[in-house]
């Protein structure tokens, strides 16, 4: 099934190696498969993920060459024969995990994003830094009719991400979460997901605008990492003892062994920010005799996935986007890589 308006040919940022020219071409637009969506991706933000994998940061190896974004929010244009579910016309979102195989142990217990066989949009599946690109029918995000697709971008990744790592934290209403790296895409969705669940909320990050947003955005004590002299103890004191959950969403390997020793006895810290090659140093005395957790939280899977896009649906949390062209995504990436970002930058496919 395909709508006849489909062009051959798209716009799209593409590299042919790891840290190479970011190139603004014209390809050609993809085939879906028999279990694919093609999607006219609108607008799609852009996760400090996908400058990991421009970059080369991580171990596992990208596609290349390679589109890269995996927040991209557009509309059904067309669809291979074995989709269900799906019609023309629907819209769509494309997350990070464009595809698992839906019958290893992972999968089976709903932990599809550890499948050792998943597919990742803007990583081993080319993204939605393009007009128009396909995912998996079952993992694609169905977005209700008449959501905006410019504010909706960043929570699918950047929300859903945060959302699974509030849950992971196990922490009741009233208690202290910290949310490490506050203002970037993920910390200023953490914030306002971590209210509407409920919890108090400590953001540490730096800088007057990142101070001035997470005000705006409800956070109530603001450490910042560049003024402070002892972030430990700054948020001991802030939360009377510590913070009863960690959110690290900073790319920093110092910020996030210092949450190993702010987090109060019997909280959880939950890394989520991927420096590339950090280790998380636990001194292991302070660790036992504190009884800490530390888990790993990655994404989320399609239940997390509803749910986060029903916080939004609901107005209750809302991105801080600044909306530019696809074009501009190289200095994106620049502002991304020295801190300047507060909030998120999502990208207009036709610009
Ligand atoms: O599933 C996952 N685990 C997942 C999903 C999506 C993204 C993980 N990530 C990872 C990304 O790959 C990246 O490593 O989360 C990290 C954050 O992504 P982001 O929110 O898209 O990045 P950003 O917008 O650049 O925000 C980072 C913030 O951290 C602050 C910066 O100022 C910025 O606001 N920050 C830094 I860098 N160092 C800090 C420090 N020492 C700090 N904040 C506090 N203390
Ligand atoms: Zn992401
Ligand atoms: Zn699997």
């Amino acid at each position: 099934m395909s709508s006849p308006s489909i062009p051959k040919t798209q716009h799209a940022i593409v590299f042919d190696k790891n840290g190479g020219p970011l190139e603004y071409r014209e390809i050609e637009v993809p085939e879906p498969k028999p279990t694919e969506l093609l999607i006219n991706v609108k607008y799609s933000g852009v996760c400090h993920t996908d400058l990991h994998a421009w970059k080369g940061d991580w171990p596992l190896p990208t596609k290349l060459p390679l589109v890269g974004g995996h927040e991209g929010a557009g509309v059904v244009v067309a669809m291979g024969e074995n989709v269900r579910g799906w019609q023309v016309g629907d819209l769509a979102g494309i997350k990070w995990l464009n595809g698992s195989c839906m019958s290893c142990e992972a999968c089976e217990q709903g932990h599809e994003s550890n499948c050792p066989d998943a597919d990742l949009s803007g990583y081993t599946h080319d993204g939605s830094f393009q007009q128009y690109a396909t995912a998996d029918a079952v993992q694609a995000a169905h977005i209700p009719a008449g959501t905006d697709l410019a504010q909706v971008a960043p929570i699918l990744c950047a929300g859903i991400t945060v959302y699974k790592a509030l849950k992971s934290a196990n922490l009741r209403a009233g208690n202290w979460v910290a949310i490490s790296g506050a203002c970037g895409g993920l910390g200023s969705l953490a914030i306002q997901y971590a209210r509407a669940m409920g919890y108090r909320v400590l953001g540490i990050d730096g800088g007057d605008e990142k101070e001035a947003l997470f005000r705006k955005l409800g956070g109530e004590v603001f450490v910042d990492f560049r003024k402070s002299k002892d972030v430990v103890a700054d948020v001991v004191k802030a939360t009377g003892g510590g913070a009863h959950g960690v959110i690290n969403v900073s790319v920093s390997e110092a910020a996030i062994e210092s949450s190993t020793e702010y987090v109060r006895s019997n909280g959880t810290v939950v890394l989520v920010g991927l420096p590339g090659g950090a280790k998380c140093k636990s001194d292991v005395f302070n660790h036992v005799v504190k009884s800490v957790s530390i888990v790993g939280s990655y994404v989320g899977n399609r239940a997390d996935t509803r749910e986060a896009l029903d916080f939004f649906a609901r107005g209750l949390v809302q991105c801080p986007i600044k909306v530019v062209g696809l074009s501009e995504l190289p200095d994106i990436y620049g502002k991304m890589e020295r801190g300047e970002v507060a909030g998120r930058y999502v990208v207009d496919t036709s610009k």
